[in-house]
């Protein structure tokens, strides 16, 4: 469902909507015929897989965050938590330290609100990791915005390094 609604719906046969939405019918009848699965699997994977990474409403589905597709989710910007957190690879920090976070091949940089799930980020990548804190009231008090995704993940478009910190 990630790789289909955030990365390649095409490969489904399928068109996202200009925020990302698709027909779930339509969803459905993709992973029905393909892998098998009922509508009411992949109501349980929407409803209690724990990242919460999609939203159904009014029989349309999208992927809360982690595009590459290009949509705009419309979100509205949104007054931070003071200090946000990212969970990255030890060996990113160097390039990291001199250009700060970039948003890759993503819509934005993903930021979390508490330090434990900056951890489940950053450990899915071999090897060492780090926890950058980010001092978002500074950055918002500049002038820099950010959103919050419907799984509460926090998305800004960049982190510039003076505002990041080793946690
Ligand atoms: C790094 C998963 C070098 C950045 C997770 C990260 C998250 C830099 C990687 C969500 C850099 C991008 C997002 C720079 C950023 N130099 N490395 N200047 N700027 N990076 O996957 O935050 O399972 O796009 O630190 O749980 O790891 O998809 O971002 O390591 O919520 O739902 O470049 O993806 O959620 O990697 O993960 P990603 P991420 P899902």
């Amino acid at each position: 469902m990630s790789y289909v609604l955030r990365h390649a719906p095409d490969a489904a046969g399928l068109t996202l909507d200009a925020e990302g939405w698709v027909s779930f019918d339509d969803l459905e009848k993709v992973l029905t015929s393909k892998y098998g699965v009922s509508r009411a699997d992949i109501v349980e994977i929407i409803d209690n897989s724990p990242k919460k990474r999609f939203t159904l409403v009014d029989n349309r589905i999208r992927a809360n965050q982690g595009h590459s597709v290009e949509v705009d989710l419309a979100l509205t910007p949104v007054e931070p938590p003071a200090v946000l957190f990212h969970g990255t690879s030890l060996t990113n920090w160097p390039s990291i330290a001199r250009e700060g976070l970039k948003k890759m091949e993503r819509h934005h940089v993903h930021l979390s609100a508490d330090i434990d799930t900056a951890k489940i980020v950053a450990v899915r990548r071999k090897g060492d990791y780090i926890i950058l804190r980010v001092d978002a009231a500074a950055m918002f008090s500049e002038g820099h915005s950010f959103f919050v995704a419907d799984n509460g993940v926090w998305l800004a478009e960049s982190v510039p390094v003076q505002y990041l910190s080793r946690n």
